[in-house]
């Protein structure tokens, strides 16, 4: 069977305004954003690696193969050209984005991963999304300080050449904002799963458990049921983490981040890693761990990240990340060029543990068929599926459903709107769906 070829979503070939445009289409409910963003790239030439992959070749041969290109003659570049190397010129379009218009100021923001481009489950570091409150900085590690406090027998303070000589652990997680998808809680906002899933990222993290530190400082591990995680930057980021969490050695203070020290964009030179955990509750820059016997109750548990429910009362402290998925090809803004095979592949995560399966449905949710888990599956890290497809030309409605270890079910809009009705802007972990149009566009929809 031939196989299909897939044309890349907007971010991949069009410049700001173009997506400015795009984005704000999708906004309008216009749902042409697609064929606006195409005749967009189309009158700025953006396009010719698409063309060129396109093309098929002469009769009289591929001038890609007889013609000998300089790389197969000439001399390469030296070595340690790039004392840190970059990615090729050629994928410079795979870029975390901020969603444009999302928020007012780019200090209080987010950039979200370009999830549509990436393979297997780790987020390069410099594509990890970001989420800061008041900016981010670069500290300056040999001044970096971290306290614990509060109910320990002997308080203490660690600098980090203190926490670096202490034994390690590295382990995968995923981090996804409870802000993720939120956007799309009423209806379709954004047109490509960069920005409906994107505050979600995934690393190998290295650090020394927190429970360790804190035996260090003779905590009281019986009555001192919660800590308080304080961050040194300028939005006072603090939330209360149950010991629970603490005591099972998950929750780790962590200084690397796939294979080097954390990116200052994530907290470097050091932040928590709480796995499972809504990203809020991974506070970067971390200055101070407070040992306490209630919640805190502090303005980012009580203002923000509460979820409103349908009765009007709010609802807090639902940290946890529930069972999600999402298919990352097809998806939104691509556009399938020819009927045939196609390997459908997303990613799944949970925050109570493994993903179990994913089932995978092309006729918006009549259908299942059980997608291949790729290896590895780890606990509280992305998982990536896939499933083979032969598209047949006809409209199909993509969509992917995570059973995670508990058993528990990602749900349906209308299974999750019947119990948090839609006034909520957290933890939406919804069947997300993607319409392929008979002309190929793939494009955000919900089913009701
Ligand atoms: N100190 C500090 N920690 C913070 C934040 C912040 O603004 N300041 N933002 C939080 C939020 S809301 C999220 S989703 C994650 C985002 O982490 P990232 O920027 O590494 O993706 O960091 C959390 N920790
Ligand atoms: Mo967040």
């Amino acid at each position: 069977m031939q196989s299909g070829r897939l044309r890349k979503a907007p971010e991949n070939f069009l410049d700001r305004n173009g997506l400015l445009e795009v984005t704000a289409q999708a906004r309008d409910g216009r749902r042409d954003f697609l064929r606006g963003a195409f005749a967009f790239a189309a009158a700025t030439a953006a396009m010719p690696a698409a063309r060129a992959q396109g093309a098929s070749a002469p009769s009289d041969g591929d001038p890609n193969i007889l013609k000998l290109p300089e790389h197969s003659t000439g001399l390469g570049l030296p070595v340690a050209t790039d004392g840190y190397g970059k990615p090729s010129k050629f994928e410079t379009n795979v870029q975390r984005r901020p969603s444009p218009g999302l928020t007012q100021t780019s200090q209080a923001s987010v950039s979200f991963a370009p999830l549509q481009s990436l393979f297997g489950i780790v987020t390069p570091s410099g594509l990890h999304f970001e989420r800061h409150h008041q900016g981010w900085w670069d500290i300056d590690p040999s001044r970096h300080r971290f306290m614990i406090n509060g109910m320990v027998k002997a308080p203490k303070v660690f600098t980090m050449d203190d926490l670096m000589r202490l034994p390690s652990v590295s382990r995968f997680h995923f981090i996804e904002c409870g802000a993720n998808t939120g956007m799309e809680w009423g209806n379709v906002a954004v047109p490509t799963c960069q920005y409906t899933h994107g505050m979600l990222s995934c690393s190998e993290f290295t650090g020394v458990p927190l429970i360790t530190l804190l035996e260090m400082c003779g905590a009281d591990l019986v009555n001192g049921r919660f800590v308080l995680a304080e961050g040194a930057d300028g939005s006072s980021m603090t939330r209360t983490i149950p010991m629970s969490l603490v005591r099972s050695g998950q929750v780790l203070v962590a200084y690397g981040q796939n294979g080097e020290m954390l990116r200052p964009e994530n907290g470097y030179p050091l932040r928590l890693v709480v796995p499972g955990v809504q990203g809020v509750s991974w506070v970067k820059y971390l200055r101070r761990v407070e040992v306490g016997d209630q919640p805190y109750a502090t303005k980012d548990e009580t203002i923000h990240y509460v979820d409103l429910m349908p009765d009007g009362r709010h609802r807090q402290y639902s940290g946890i990340q529930e069972c999600k998925s999402v298919v990352t090809t097809p998806s939104g803004g691509q556009v399938l060029l020819d009927r045939g095979y196609y390997s459908i592949n997303g990613l799944a995560w949970s925050g109570r543990g493994k993903v179990r399966r994913v089932d995978v449905s092309t006729d918006g949710g009549r259908n299942w068929r059980v997608a291949r888990l790729q290896t590895p599956v780890l606990s509280k890290c992305l998982t990536r599926f896939d499933v083979d497809w032969a598209w047949d030309g006809k409209p199909a409605i993509i969509q992917s459903r995570a059973t995670d270890e508990t058993g528990y079910v990602q749900p349906t809009y209308r299974q999750l709107r019947a119990v948090r009705g839609s006034g909520s802007i957290y933890h939406n972990n919804a069947i997300q769906s993607w319409l392929v149009q008979e002309n190929g566009e793939v494009k955000n929809v919900q089913l009701a």
